[in-house]
């Protein structure tokens, strides 16, 4: 009925020293940075990753205060250049406001930027904690990942699974996207080529009963991680969100006592926000614990991280950026910031 497959892991490669071992007395620590051994390189890469949104914010930015004084006209337009790369008209405006209360003292350009690379970090360092991924050693943990179609879920998870293997992890992915038969075979190939255990739909259509197959493989096997991909679903489908629902709740009986979870909502940024129009049904549906924003690469369009954590409340988690297994990054708000504003 299920297809199961399981590899052994490829063998660990040596550990660099992560929080688990930091963290021995608490449960509960986060996902080590895998880019922790070249930061200077992650860093480059990242400001790679948001240039086209460095364009569209700080670029047009600079671009408007070297013609002209701080006028109110100014920043005006300093308004609708943050409402065109998507920060959201509510987190634009109260940006602006505050410029207009300040405009006194903002009186060089430099002024004016740390001001706006000021604002950023207050929108987003208070999630600075919640934005990792938590993973708790000795436990099994579970990520669920939902999102519209073509957002990157099943992408994510391939280099979810590829990354937690190379930190020697012992990993199980289920195929939970059981509308396309194609969308089982492009996760067995992510499976195959990260070395993770898993769990296809085979004959069954029913998504929960895939979540609870893998979560008894994983239990069985003694897995650390289970990641659990879904078939993309619109938020004003009422039966898929009731769908949903219910693999929620199957995933919270089927986890073993200490199990650490997850829900993670993939959003793509190249939609900006319209893709946020769907966080706050996925968030009441499966009770969100973050988001991932994919794409980031090919956006002008990330300032719709600012709004997701202004107006949303939730943690950006991860960010992708690239088609490739290892184009995943873990989040830092402050890092995230200073790649936008370094020239
Ligand atoms: N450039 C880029 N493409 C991505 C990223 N993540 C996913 N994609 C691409 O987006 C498309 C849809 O991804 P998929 O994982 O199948 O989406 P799903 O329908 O949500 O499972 C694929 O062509 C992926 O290669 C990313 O971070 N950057
Ligand atoms: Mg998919």
């Amino acid at each position: 009925m299920f297809k199961w497959f399981g590899k052994k892991a490829p063998e660990a490669p040596p550990q660099p020293a992560t929080e688990e071992s930091a963290s021995a007395a608490g449960s509960v620590a986060t996902a080590p940075p895998s880019e922790s051994s070249k930061p200077d390189g992650a860093f480059a890469e990242l400001k790679a990753a948001v240039s086209m949104t460095g364009k569209s914010i700080v670029g047009k930015i600079f671009g408007l205060l070297k013609e002209s004084e701080i006028t109110d006209e100014v920043i005006d337009e300093i308004e609708e250049v943050l409402i065109r790369a998507d920060v959201g008209l509510d987190t634009a405006t109260l940006i602006t406001d505050r410029i207009r209360k300040q405009k006194d003292q903002l009186v060089t350009s430099e002024k004016l930027m740390a001001f706006l690379k000021q604002e950023f970090a207050d929108i987003l360092t208070p999630f600075e904690k919640a934005n990792q991924l938590v993973y708790k050693p000795g436990a099994m943990n579970v990520y669920l990942v939902v999102g519209v179609n073509g957002a990157g879920k099943t992408t994510f998870i391939g280099k979810l699974a590829n990354r937690f293997i190379r930190e020697g992890r012992k990993v199980v992915i289920g195929a939970g996207d059981t509308f396309r038969a194609a969308a089982e075979e492009q996760l067995e190939v992510w499976a195959q080529r990260s070395g993770a255990g898993f769990i296809g739909a085979g004959d069954t259509k029913d998504p929960a009963a895939v979540m609870f197959e893998a979560l008894k493989q994983a239990r069985e096997t003694g897995a650390d991680v289970v990641l659990l991909d879904t078939a993309g679903r619109l938020q004003n489908k009422f039966n898929l969100m009731e769908e949903l629902r219910k693999v929620r709740k199957v995933i919270d009986q089927g986890m073993p006592e200490g199990a650490n979870m997850e829900s993670l909502l993939v959003l793509d940024a190249t939609t900006g926000q319209n893709a946020l129009k769907q966080a706050s049904v996925f968030k009441e549906t499966v009770d969100l614990s973050g988001v991932v924003l994919t794409k980031l690469d090919g956006s002008a369009k990330g300032g719709v991280i600012l709004t997701i954590a202004k107006e949303y409340k939730l943690p950006v988690k991860m960010v992708g950026v690239g088609e490739g297994i290892d184009d995943l990054k873990d989040f830092h708000a402050q890092e995230f910031i200073d790649a936008l504003f370094e020239k």
